[in-house]
């Protein structure tokens, strides 16, 4: 970890549709690694601790109205005001497992009306993933699963448009991993991902940035 100059830890990044296992396969990743005796962190987007986070919060849980590009705005702060943390981790050696990112910023809110770009502009510069794990489940099928929690974001149509909005971002750092396959198969194929994702940060692939 961190001896060789230009190792580092990987990012990467889970995203899908809520309810796709994301969170639970973050975790289940987490300690798979920690046992493989890697130094690994895992986080979230939103990170609801900072004041920026208590404002979405808010906002998800109806307590609050904002209009559809000032929540844009405070998502991408949200995730600016950890880069640096973030970048010190990844040059330490630290593994850092992300639950969301840039791609949820994009893709929910050009699912609400807004235009592409314009969404993708505030992320420019942020930390680009090394790897993106999307986890790709029918709107539909993750809805049966249930536990929709009522939050501003978890109905079924809407789900629907995300869908479609994530499937134009993606690009060559991305896995599209079947979701509605049990539990111990994409945790499976996860693992490969990311032990390959690590091997190469290790050996020194550069960092770079997102959408410039
Ligand atoms: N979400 C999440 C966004 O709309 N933009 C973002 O940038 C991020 C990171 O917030 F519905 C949405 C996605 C989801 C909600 O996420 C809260 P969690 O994973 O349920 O906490």
């Amino acid at each position: 970890n961190g001896n060789r100059d230009n190792s580092r830890g990987a990012l990467i990044v889970l995203e899908g549709l809520d309810r796709s296992g994301k969170t639970s396969q973050s975790t289940r990743l987490l300690s798979y690694l920690e046992q493989q005796g890697f130094s690994v962190e895992s986080w979230r987007f939103p990170d609801r601790s900072t004041c920026v986070g208590e404002m979405i919060s808010s906002y998800l849980a109806n307590k609050s109205q904002l209009d559809d590009r000032t929540i844009h705005l405070l998502f991408s702060a949200n995730r600016w005001e950890k880069r640096s943390l973030m970048e010190m981790k990844l040059r330490s050696g630290t593994t850092l497992l992300v639950d969301r990112y840039s791609y949820s910023g994009v893709a929910f809110s050009s699912a609400k009306g807004l235009d592409v770009e314009w969404c993708k502009g505030p992320e420019m510069g942020l930390l680009a993933p090394d790897l993106v794990l999307y986890l790709n489940i029918p709107p539909e099928k993750a809805a049966e699963r249930g536990g929709y929690g009522g939050e501003r974001y978890e109905q079924l149509e809407f789900q629907r448009k995300v869908a479609q909005h994530y499937k134009m971002l993606c690009d060559a750092t991305w896995k599209i991993i079947d979701a509605s396959l049990p539990m111990e198969d994409v945790e499976k194929q996860l693992r490969e991902f990311v032990m390959d994702c690590i091997a190469t940060c290790q050996i020194g692939k550069p960092l770079s940035q997102l959408w410039l």
